[in-house]
């Protein structure tokens, strides 16, 4: 498996100067830098290049990660044609970083206005339509679609693996994968183990997190037996560390953290962290010390 994390572990806003993050994550032990997908579409060629070259001068790869806004959601015919314009200059872009992973709730919008009814049955079928369609635009630019199952309190048509799964096969698309994540999982799964296990040889990429969004390792999460699933489905992808400690901006708010998990840290000591929690993951996961 490779390692990697979410540069929002130490940013306010959905965008950011990515390149300071790959040197980061490289100093601190980290395979592959997950980067935020808004502002990538409206990246110059020079912005392109300046972080393929700092990815490439630090052995680092980037994977993409994206909460699709409402003017975004695949599933939604009104905005879908928008949508789809939007989602080929990120897979142009992706492609030329070199980065064919693309997760999220790439079926839907993030977080959903649960303010209005849901109609789950509706939206599953307008979802799996806009799939298959962008699925379509993505593997024009060897692009992989991670649909990640979120817990019930973000998105209504995806919670569970066994959703994922299910999901991904009516779309019978070969680049359309199911994407979990620990801190998701907690809420909805029954058995960690056994949802690893239904995803199977269907799972594209994974995201870890303890069950209150801190690193790995500082909480209760059962990594143990994630690795032994994971080892046992023969997963050899990437795993991405999420962590959201910090309060405060548009990652905040939505992430919904109100009070500093970490208490008040400065930066060396969240660097910190982060170095020990890829290598607590390592361990777990890969059952190998470095
Ligand atoms: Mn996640």
């Amino acid at each position: 498996m490779k390692h990697g994390i979410y540069y929002a572990y130490w940013e306010k806003e959905w965008s950011a100067d990515y390149v300071q993050y790959v040197e980061k994550a490289a100093r601190l032990g980290f395979d592959i830098l997950e980067i935020g997908g808004t502002p990538l579409p409206d990246y110059t060629g020079d912005d392109v290049k300046r972080l393929k070259t700092a990815a490439d001068a630090n052995g680092i790869r980037l994977t993409v990660g994206y909460g699709p806004s409402a003017e975004h959601n695949i599933g939604n015919q009104e905005v879908r044609g928008k949508a789809l314009e939007w989602y080929k200059k990120l897979f142009d872009v992706m492609e030329q970083l070199g980065s064919s992973t693309l997760g999220g709730a790439l079926y839907s919008y993030w977080p959903v206005d649960y303010s209005r009814p849901i109609d789950k049955e509706e939206d599953w079928k307008n979802a799996v339509e806009g799939i298959q369609i962008m699925a379509e635009e993505a593997a024009e630019y060897g692009v992989n679609l991670n649909l990640e199952c979120l817990n019930r309190f973000e998105n209504h048509i995806l919670n569970t693996a066994s959703e994922g799964v299910k999901f991904v096969r009516e779309t019978g698309k070969a680049n359309v994968w199911v994407m979990l994540d620990t801190f998701h999982m907690n809420i909805e799964e029954t058995s960690i183990a056994e949802a690893i296990r239904t995803a199977g040889s269907l799972l594209g990429h994974f995201h870890t997190g303890e069950c209150n969004r801190m690193a790995p390792g500082k909480g209760r999460t059962p990594w143990r037996e994630i690795g032994e699933a994971l080892r046992g489905i023969g997963y050899d992808k990437d795993v991405v560390m999420e962590p959201f400690v910090n309060m405060g901006g548009q990652v905040g708010q939505d992430i919904k953290v109100w009070r500093p998990l970490c208490g008040e840290i400065t930066e060396e000591q969240l660097d910190q962290d982060a170095k020990d929690a890829v290598r607590f993951q390592r361990y777990m996961l890969d059952g190998v010390m470095d």
